[in-house]
């Protein structure tokens, strides 16, 4: 029987010999040492602290030695691996704490920066157009009325004098509802606000009635089936046709400028007498009726916002017809008054120089945006 092996000399074990673990020791550390981030540190510990590294191997070595040689060579080995977690722990640190402060770094976000982010929208030019129109009116001291849409055709028409037989009643393309006997129509302009008023209020009366109105025109580059009037109205002792002019003028001083010419031309409307149209000399051309010269369209080219005619014409006005009075129950005897109505589209055409009324209607933000961003 044999005895036990007390010739075995753990120094002729390569990988337990001292000087082999120092080195798998120290090649451990140097390579913790030189890992530059987290990805080159896992790599480092699989090669030089895993199951198959050169002390992993020893420590398995350590099982095959005598009992009276384990206990020196546990402890060299131990140590050794000992040495290189801890190296291992440290350096992870140190690198998880470095990754932190790039992240940092790299993900703060400049909010100061400029970004290409899809702007908010704004207000359709026709609405702020509306407003502008009607703070002229508000500065002056009037007041602002609306109506509904969907009107009753007693003050679309009849209260207007414009009775069921009167032709000028077939000159509205109106847009009937149905059942055909309802009496109601989509207001084909915005003059049924004026009967509205006078019948809800006592003169004195001052307003201003921007709003939306329809007619069964033909939609092309200066009129659409749904468009957008002004009326205004004032009833008080002694009102005349000079408070009208000077009135209007003052409306279009604010929109298109101070000096620009007015002219009334005799009209007819039904619920106003006398009547008149409403020009004013094309802030353009200054009523030359040409292009400027050295412009884009040549010498001797017509003005394109008047087409050569000198005048825009803004719309319709008059003295309120006794008759509207009186149906509306205020005292013709005591009282007058003026109205006027005026396309705010066709307002907004000259003024913008638009020259398609349809780009206010079809939604492309190309033509609204270079009406500017206002909310
Ligand atoms: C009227 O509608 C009268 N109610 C105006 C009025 C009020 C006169 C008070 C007297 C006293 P007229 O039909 O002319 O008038 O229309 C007025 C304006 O609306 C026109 O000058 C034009 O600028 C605009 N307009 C008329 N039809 C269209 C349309 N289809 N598209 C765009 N604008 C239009």
């Amino acid at each position: 029987m044999s005895g036990p092996n007390t010739d075995y000399d753990p120094v002729e074990v390569t990988p337990l010999k001292p000087e082999e673990v120092a080195a798998a020791r120290d090649a451990a550390l140097a390579a913790v040492a030189a890992a530059g981030d987290l990805e080159q540190l896992k790599q480092a510990r699989l090669e030089h602290a895993g199951d198959r590294s050169a002390l992993a191997l020893a420590n398995r070595e350590i099982r095959a030695l005598p009992p009276q040689a384990r206990k020196e060579a546990g402890q060299r080995i131990g140590q050794a691996r000992g040495a290189v977690n801890q190296a291992i722990a440290e350096r992870q640190a140190v690198l998880e704490a470095e990754h932190e402060e790039r992240m940092l770094v790299e993900e703060t976000v400049d909010v100061t920066l400029p970004t290409d982010r899809t702007v908010p929208g704004a207000r359709h030019p026709l609405t702020t157009g509306s407003e502008l129109i009607a703070d002229i009116f508000v500065a002056m001291g009037w007041a602002i009325a609306e109506g509904p849409v969907l009107e009753a055709e007693w003050l679309n028409f009849d209260a207007l004098n414009l009775g069921p037989d009167h032709p000028a009643r077939t000159m509205h393309d109106t847009f009937w509802t149905e059942p055909s006997d309802n009496g109601i129509v989509l207001r084909t302009h915005t003059s049924p606000v004026q009967a509205r008023t006078m019948l809800g209020q006592e003169p004195p009366i001052y307003v201003a009635c921007p709003g939306r109105v329809f007619r069964t025109d033909e939609y092309d580059a200066t009129h659409s089936p749904v468009f957008h009037q002004v009326e205004g109205l004032a009833i008080d002792e002694g009102l005349t046709m000079a408070h009208l002019r000077g009135t209007l003028d003052h409306l279009v001083s604010t929109l298109f400028g101070e000096g620009i010419e007015t002219r009334f031309r005799p009209s007819y409307f039904p619920f106003t007498e006398p009547s008149a149209e409403m020009d004013m000399v094309c802030f353009v051309c200054r009523g030359t009726g040409l292009a400027a010269p050295g412009g884009a369209t040549g010498a001797g080219a017509t003005c394109r916002t008047c087409r050569g005619e000198g005048w825009i014409e803004l719309g319709g006005c008059g003295m309120v017809n006794p008759r509207v009075l009186t149906a509306c129950g205020v005292d013709p005897e005591r009282y007058t008054g003026f109205a006027f109505g005026f396309g705010i589209d066709r307002i907004m055409m000259f003024r913008h120089g638009v020259e398609d009324l349809r780009g206010f209607f079809e939604g492309d933000v190309r033509f609204t945006t270079a009406f500017g961003s206002e909310l």
